[in-house]
């Protein structure tokens, strides 16, 4: 077979941002665009010659085609073999999952994870290191540096290699290993949840739906949900991954999981529903009539995992990200254990994890995961809520009352301004940035303003620092807001507007969030200025 070197030149823009590098397909699709950025990965890593690496994606349009082009990459550079999930698909914390059980030196995930899939919707990479998580900034900074610097890439001349069914097969000497996408990761769910007393929850009637949302982790919530656990069938919906994940929006929150969202405030609601995001990472818990804030289960889950086997000793230390709420914070301080408080995206938790310091994490975004693998994990989060409802045998409303009644509750609250201009969006951080030395003190829509600060992050394992995480103004009473710019959009710029607000009064924790945070929702807007910038008379999306 014949190894080709094609002749290219650096593409402008191919910054790994907070998970991997986002374009619109149509980008990606673009003579050398792909090829540039994988033949990157490989010099930044200092190349992949004799080595080991996953492969798989959350099956969205142009999905097979990259994984086609990623093996006859690696085979060019003379990796040894690559393992690939059958059809090229495997969602993230699978791939992650696999590349830790065969120790294999890194891998690439093609996704852009809750980003709608399609010709003209987006896709993205990531490349993950040998301990199964994102690759750290070290990392992607070489990858970016190495896109800057490319004149050349290699690629073996081949015809696709089938991977539609489980085997191996070779590719100009490397070997190809097609795997069942599910298996492993099933088996890693059973050595941490008490299945029977799940399947004996379900035997006793309970009644869930899990919207898998048409994207890759329909495959394995039917295999564990309905397969090994017994839940009747139709229980998961919307299981089979399409590449355009049904012309929706694969990210699992009240707005673009609204028919779950309708179905769970209804009069037939099941009692517990969930959805997950694209690349199957994320996840969305709602009770019968109640639906919990991924800072409050990250809470919940962390005050209660001793209830499953694979927690059963208990938490090392639990880690945030900073915009995340204080819920957990107030679980940690209670079972006597650290918190850590980390920059937006999963990359920052890998430390942690490695070193036996945190062993649940979580992001209001969604995302949470424990030490079983290193990337958050949708399905996880469900089946750990699952053990301990099996274990409590209470309804979801009730453990939230439980948990607010003991913990106080902190009401929370994130407003998205998407596509918006990227110069406005730059200068009302810059403009912020540059009053917040002034800002304590001031009173602002009624707020006094207590500290202003922006966040930075010493990484407490590996001495690294990361700055510019995050402006962060704190008012009197201890309410916050949070503001900093998304890194995972492909089209101008995403503001992120974080509120927060600790209650602990009992006759004040069943307010309307919105209503609650409305004194810091007004202080947030006027300090930055945001409608006069944005040209927005309201967010584009509350969660
Ligand atoms: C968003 C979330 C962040 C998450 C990241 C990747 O990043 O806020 O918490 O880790 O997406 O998640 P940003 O920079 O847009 O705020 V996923 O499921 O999209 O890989
Ligand atoms: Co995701």
């Amino acid at each position: 077979m014949k190894i080709t070197t094609v002749k290219t030149q650096p593409i402008d823009g191919q910054k790994p941002g907070t998970s991997g590098l986002r374009k619109k397909t149509r980008q990606f699709m673009q003579p050398h665009y792909l090829e540039n950025f994988i033949q990157s990965i490989w010099n930044g890593i200092g190349g992949v010659h004799d080595k080991v690496l996953v492969l798989g994606g959350d099956g969205r349009y142009f999905n097979d085609r990259a994984a086609q082009v990623v093996l006859r990459m690696a085979a060019a550079s003379g990796a040894a073999r690559v393992i690939v999930g059958q059809g090229a698909l495997l969602s993230t914390p699978a791939a992650s999952n696999l590349i830790r059980q065969r120790r294999a030196d890194g891998g690439i995930i093609l996704s852009a994870s809750h980003n709608p899939g399609g010709p003209d919707e987006d896709f993205g990479v990531k490349y993950n290191i040998s301990n199964g998580g994102p690759a750290p900034e070290d990392v992607t900074n070489r990858i970016f540096a190495a896109t800057q610097e490319i004149s050349e890439y290699h690629i073996v001349e081949a015809q696709d290699v089938d991977l539609s069914r489980p085997g191996k097969t070779a590719l100009a000497g490397m070997v190809v290993e097609v795997v069942d996408p599910v298996v492993d990761y099933k088996e890693l769910m059973q050595g941490l949840f008490d299945f029977d007393a799940i399947r004996a929850l379900f035997a006793s009637g309970f009644q869930m739906r899990f919207d898998a949302m048409h994207a890759v982790t329909g495959p394995y919530a039917r295999a564990i949900i309905e397969g090994e656990l017994g839940a009747p069938a139709g229980s998961v919906i919307n299981a089979t991954p399409s590449p355009d994940f049904g012309g929706g929006h694969p990210d699992p929150n009240p707005i673009w999981a609204k028919p779950l969202m309708d179905l769970m405030m209804g009069a037939e609601a099941p009692d517990f529903g969930a959805a997950s995001d694209g690349d199957g990472d994320r996840n969305m818990i709602v009770g019968r009539g109640c639906y919990v804030t991924p800072s409050d289960s990250l809470a919940v889950l962390a005050a209660n995992a001793h209830m499953a086997p694979g927690y059963r000793h208990g938490l090392k230390g639990i880690a945030r990200s900073m915009p995340t709420s204080g819920a957990a914070d107030r679980v940690a301080e209670a079972l006597g254990i650290p918190c850590f408080e980390t920059p937006t995206g999963w990359k920052f938790f890998g430390t942690l994890l490695d070193a036996g310091r945190a062993t649940i994490c979580g992001e209001e975004s969604a995302g949470t995961g424990s030490d079983h693998v290193r990337e958050k994990d949708g399905l996880w989060a469900v089946l750990l809520w699952l053990n301990i409802l099996a274990a409590r045998r209470v309804s979801v409303a009730s453990l939230i009352a439980e948990h607010w009644a003991r913990f106080g509750r902190n009401y929370y609250s994130r407003h998205d301004y998407e596509g918006i201009d990227s110069t406005a969006a730059t200068r009302l951080m810059d403009d912020l940035r540059a009053r917040l030395p002034d800002l304590p003190g001031q009173v602002v829509a009624g707020m006094t303003v207590s500290g202003a600060d922006e966040f930075a992050y010493d990484d407490p394992v590996d001495g690294s620092h990361t700055g510019g995480q995050g402006i962060r103004i704190g008012f009197d009473g201890g309410g916050r807001a949070v503001f900093r710019l998304s890194g995972t959009g492909t089209q101008g710029a995403t503001l992120r507007v974080y509120l927060e607000r600790y209650e602990s009064d009992a006759a004040r924790l069943g307010m309307e969030s919105q209503e609650a945070l409305a004194g810091i929702i007004a202080a947030a807007g006027e300090l930055a200025g945001i409608r006069a910038r944005t040209g927005r008379e309201s967010p584009d999306v509350i969660t």
